[in-house]
């Protein structure tokens, strides 16, 4: 009896040095994790211990560049250990969900890798999200606390601070990066560093977002294991250095910027990030030009402005590779992705801009494809790229599961050493977004070569790709269902020279026809991201329907698009 009693004692303190996962998460199945570490994918490293190691190896050498700001790796790593105690002085608490919603700021990489050694779990929000979406972060994660900048392209977060603690009651702080007003300024929080307890490298590190097809956003929990590991392997598919200079121009906080191989690709080889907060060639051309970067990620329909904007330049002055007196000659790789980049823009990118393309084909769920330096140049204009591990299992299958004849279209089912197993709080959707043995559905439609080489060739998910910004198509309806005169609406994509897809939603109005300017305020009002709000509203008295009585979209995309090129052929 009394042994038993010790047993039980000695029980409890093992448990509780190694508590179970966060309530929520979908952890791989035992198996599949042996097999990752076993193979060597996994190592047991934190976010925390690799900013430390690279600070001790190179603690002089520059992390980052923020305007006149650059810190070196000793700084990085020191402000974190300081904001981590800050943060726990607050009371801020290992496991605590904590939204993020920064800016392209140094600030991004000492709030993240404090909170990392602190072992709370940041929840990033883009710049772009509002109210409605803020709202649902907080709330599905019971965040604890949210990290702003006070302005940012003119908008003050303090604002949307205010209206989104409102309804939140576990939100407990609003930490602001400048003038925090009536918040707590981040800049109190640096205290003496302390240690904390290493956080289990298998368990949720943070949370990204999903670009969804219905519904709000879904929530992707990572782990160090499975992040770090692409981090790891993107870094070297693309030849990263402690010499690479990687330039941050899409939004921080986004997979691409942040693992494909991005900021802590940059970080994790021992480089250098540039800051910027626009990607515009006035903001992001001298950036390159001064701090002489090597590498840097765009969305297709930046990509075409910068070639346009290098071209412009090039034929007022033959032979010059120069853009508005900027010498971009540093520029070694040009990374593409979000959404598809087409082969004919993708072939003016070395002529052009003098520097090698990549095309990388990846989600916020795992699974990253990257053309590689020595594929032939079909293969990099022409494709999406080949996944990043020989672990990564790829599956082309049509709408019953069963897989293609090799080379045929169907749908991109993945599984592997770093695409999650399910969202957070989820369960529902899990079963549909999964397939019973742990393949993600990715909704994208693909052929395979030969070569493992996947090119995007649509897409079976509800969602509008506005040039990398993803709409969920349900989500909008919903928001527009509640407007008083709309009886049904369905919002389809339509063909943009520009962004690849704009959004047309087609109306249904009941009683009074409103006004699209109408809708589109009441859209605004209600909170939702800008990117969200429909580029064209059509009325119309009834939808095409499926052969099973659904809205037939396909028909309603032919028919915008029909219009659009009717209207374009008008003398
Ligand atoms: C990236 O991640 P997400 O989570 O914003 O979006 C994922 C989806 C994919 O399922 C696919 O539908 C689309 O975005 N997509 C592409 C593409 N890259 C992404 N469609 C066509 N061609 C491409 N090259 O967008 C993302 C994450 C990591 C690296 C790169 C992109």
């Amino acid at each position: 009896m009394k042994n038993k009693t010790k047993d039980k004692a000695k029980d409890k303190i093992s448990r509780a040095d190694q508590p179970g996962y966060l309530p929520g998460f979908t952890p791989w199945p035992q198996q599949a994790a042996a097999a990752y570490r076993a193979a060597g994918y996994w190592t047991g490293e934190t976010f925390g211990a690799m900013l430390r190691a690279r600070a001790q190896q190179y603690p002089a050498r520059l992390a980052l560049v923020c305007g006149a700001r650059r810190w070196t790796y000793a700084e990085l790593d020191q402000r974190s250990d300081r904001l981590a105690a800050g943060f726990a002085r607050i009371g801020i608490r290992p496991r605590d969900r904590v939204v993020v919603q920064l800016p392209n700021i140094a600030e991004f990489f000492s709030v993240c890798f404090a909170l990392f050694r602190l072992g709370a779990i940041p929840v990033f929000a883009l710049p772009a999200h509002r109210r409605a979406e803020v709202s649902y972060f907080c709330a599905h994660t019971e965040a604890a606390a949210y990290v702003i900048a006070d302005l940012d392209g003119g908008f003050d977060y303090r604002q949307l601070a205010r209206q989104v603690r409102a309804g939140q009651p576990s939100l407990k702080h609003v930490i602001v990066v400048g003038q925090a007003e009536e918040f707590c300024a981040l800049d109190s929080l640096y205290d003496q560093p302390q240690s904390f307890a290493e956080p289990r490298p298998d368990d949720v590190a943070f949370v990204q977002l999903s670009g969804g097809s219905t519904g709000l956003p879904k929530l992707i929990p990572r782990t160090p294991d499975d992040y770090l590991y692409s981090v790891r392997a993107s870094a070297e598919i693309c030849g990263l250095t402690a010499g690479s200079i990687y330039l941050c121009a899409l939004p921080v906080a986004h997979n691409f910027t942040l693992s494909s191989p991005g900021s802590f690709g940059a970080l994790y080889a021992g480089g250098c990030v540039v800051m910027t907060r626009r990607a515009s060639p006035d903001d992001a051309f001298p950036l390159i030009e001064t701090e002489r970067v090597t590498l840097t990620a765009l969305v297709p329909p930046l990509a075409m402005v910068w070639l346009d904007a290098v071209s412009n330049r090039t034929n007022e002055r033959a032979n010059e590779r120069a853009s508005g007196g900027h010498d971009l000659s540093s520029l070694q790789l040009l990374q593409v992705g979000g959404a598809k980049f087409t082969a004919e823009v993708a072939q003016r990118v070395r002529p052009v801009l003098g520097c090698a393309l990549q095309q990388v084909f990846g989600m916020a769920e795992g699974l990253v494809n990257y053309t590689r330096h020595d594929d032939p140049q079909q293969l990099v204009v022409g494709t999406q790229g080949r996944a990043i591990s020989a672990a990564d299992e790829v599956r082309v299958v049509d709408d019953e599961d069963r897989d293609v004849i090799p080379g045929e279209v169907g749908h991109l089912l993945t599984r592997g050493p770093y695409t999650i197993r399910g969202y957070y709080k989820a369960e529902e959707h899990n079963a549909r977004a999964f397939t019973a043995d742990g393949f993600y559905r990715t909704g994208d439609l693909v052929s395979q070569l030969p070569s493992g080489h996947l090119v995007v060739e649509g897409r079976a998910k509800d969602q509008i790709n506005r040039g990398g910004d993803k709409v969920a198509a349900d989500e909008v309806e919903n928001h527009l269902l509640a407007h008083p005169n709309v009886h049904d609406v369905a919002l389809v994509s339509m063909p943009d020279a520009y962004l690849g897809e704009r959004s047309c939603a087609f109306v249904i109005p009941r009683g009074v026809v409103p006004r699209a300017m109408e809708l589109n305020n009441f859209l605004r009002e209600r909170g939702i991201a800008q990117y969200k709000i429909p580029d064209r509203i059509e009325f119309i008295d009834r939808f095409p329907k499926t052969g099973v009585g659904k809205v037939n979209k396909r028909v309603l995309r032919e028919r915008i698009a029909e219009q659009l090129a009717g209207a374009r052929n008008v003398p």
